[in-house]
């Protein structure tokens, strides 16, 4: 095992990285931009590297700084988390170069996956259902007319390059499909810098369900069943639950086949997702392979009681999986809510300043992945996410029931939150019922407004700021002894008269 790893993200993911490694004795090195001098990663890890400014490009993004770092530090290993570099195959490639072990799949699988035609021909010789479609990107109108009439309308184009949503556009009658093309192509060039587009039949409304895999250096291939993702807002995913409301063990068994062979197909190696659309007659499709850490993995640790950031460790140690598919235990449900800094009455725009208050949730069966903490700055060059709410319970009631609790006892000023839409989504009659698909958000909560009543959470802020007020004061650097109103800070809640 790794003496020493470093660690290429910051937040909650930096975070969590670092507490499995402290678990396995393995020391961690954070890296971080003069914003985050005083972010929770950096406290977290045993030593720190300053990267530079602010910016992505000059911090999170720099290849060659990471790099450095890592060299200049000792480190043996470099762990990407999620988002900036952690799907670059260039970067992977680049810390191999530079004698490191990158934590996560070959540079050369990651490209081969990046490419979502290239992808799509990989699952068709490997046995995937995919969507029926091209295989091969084409610009050409004629022939882009031609597969359209044998794939038949609805229809989508999608950027080969993209992924994640980005690019795509639905063409409904032959009429449409040459300017569609046409201007699809030109936002990939723009998006991705690589104009390739391709034709797949449209579902509507399906279901994104997907699945865990770990995949070790020597063959050995599992899943860890199924998340259930599809309550997103433009390509964000907001709640995810495990296992989906929409399986059952015949269907849960036939996707879990499909995800290792898609594993297998690819060659390969650590831990990945294999995302699927699910429609409501069963079919389920090949969509992406996510070749990282997820943001919501800690749900398939809860289901499973493994720790996903120690597989990678041992795999990228070259260690063999130490047990088989028939061994991975599943038990109970779990629920994850993403709590970033966003305004929900406000379009979901990034809320970013100082947390005056910030109050962990706790108890039976809560998690909380966290990256801030009272008194820090959450930064404007990055995404606003400050943690997940992860709950287990025995059954998907009691786990509503937990999530809900725990979202109670959640408290955090300073910044808007969607806690309280959050809890409206959970126990919305159709998310309770697990009428879970793509178009949930959009069908129930398109117009969603706080109803203003005060609840536990409120009045649990109310005491505390009555308690803490000085100290939130000294942090939010106010020259007066009292912190703001907490009506002010809390914004849709009010204590009923
Ligand atoms: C689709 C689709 C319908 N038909 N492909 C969105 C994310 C990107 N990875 C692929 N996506 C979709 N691909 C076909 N042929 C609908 C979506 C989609 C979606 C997928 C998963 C979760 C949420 C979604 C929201 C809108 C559209």
């Amino acid at each position: 095992m790794f003496d020493k790893i470093l660690i290429a993200n910051r937040g909650e993911i930096a975070v969590r990285i670092m507490r499995t490694a402290r678990e396995m004795g393995v020391r961690t090195v954070a890296v971080y931009s003069t914003v985050d001098a005083q972010a929770l990663h950096v406290l977290t890890a045993d030593e720190a590297v300053c990267l530079g400014d602010p910016e992505p490009a000059q911090s999170y993004l720099h290849s060659e700084k990471i790099i450095a770092a890592a060299k200049q530090t000792g480190a043996q290993a470099v762990h990407p988390g999620y988002g900036f570099l952690a799907e670059n195959p260039a970067f992977a490639q680049a810390v191999v170069e530079a004698g490191l072990t990158f934590i996560g799949p070959p540079a050369s699988v990651m490209a081969q996956l990046g490419d979502k035609t290239q992808a799509r021909r990989l699952m068709q010789s490997g046995g995937v259902p995919i969507i029926p479609g091209m295989t091969s990107a084409d610009d050409d109108p004629a022939r882009l007319a031609v597969a359209a009439e044998e794939i038949g309308y609805p229809l989508l184009i999608k950027a080969a390059a993209g992924g994640g949503g980005k690019g795509m556009r639905v063409v409904h009658a032959p009429g449409e499909l040459a300017a569609a093309a046409k201007q699809a192509a030109s936002e990939a060039k723009s998006a991705f810098g690589d104009g390739s587009i391709y034709l797949e039949k449209f579902l509507a409304k399906p279901r994104h369900v997907e699945f865990q895999i770990l995949a070790d250096a020597h063959g050995n291939v599992v899943h860890l069943y199924e998340r259930e993702c599809s309550i997103q807002r433009r390509h964000q995913k907001i709640v995810e639950e495990t296992p989906s409301p929409a399986l059952d063990d015949a269907l849960r068994a036939r996707m879990g086949e499909a995800a290792v062979a898609a594993a297998k197909a690819a060659g390969y190696v650590n831990a990945g997702t294999v995302e699927f659309l699910l429609n409501d007659d069963g079919e389920f499709y090949f969509l992406e392979v996510n070749t990282r850490l997820q943001v919501e993995h800690p749900i398939t640790e809860a289901l499973t009681g493994l720790d996903l950031v120690r597989q990678q460790l041992t795999i990228a140690a070259g260690e063999p999986l130490s047990f088989a598919q028939d061994d991975v235990p599943r038990r109970g449900h779990a629920i994850e809510c993403r709590l970033y800094a966003e305004d929900p009455e406000n379009n979901f725009l990034p809320s970013h300043g100082k947390i005056l208050l910030h109050r962990e949730p706790a108890g039976p069966g809560v998690r909380l992945d966290n990256g801030v903490y009272t008194g820090f700055e959450v930064p404007v060059q990055y995404d606003p996410i400050l943690g997940k709410l992860v709950v287990w319970a025995e059954d998907r009631p009691a786990a509503i029931a937990r999530m809900t609790r725990a979202l109670s006892e959640c408290v955090i000023l300073g910044v808007k939150t969607p806690i309280e839409y959050l809890r409206a989504v959970i126990n919305a009659p159709a998310f309770v019922a697990g009428d879970t698909h793509t178009a949930f958000l959009t069908e129930h909560f398109a117009d969603w407004r706080p109803d203003g009543q005060a609840d536990h959470a409120a009045r649990l802020a109310y005491a505390l700021h009555e308690a803490l007020a000085p100290a939130a004061a000294a942090a939010a650097g106010e020259t007066r002894r009292e912190a703001p109103s907490p009506w002010q800070t809390l914004g849709h809640w009010h204590l009923g008269k």
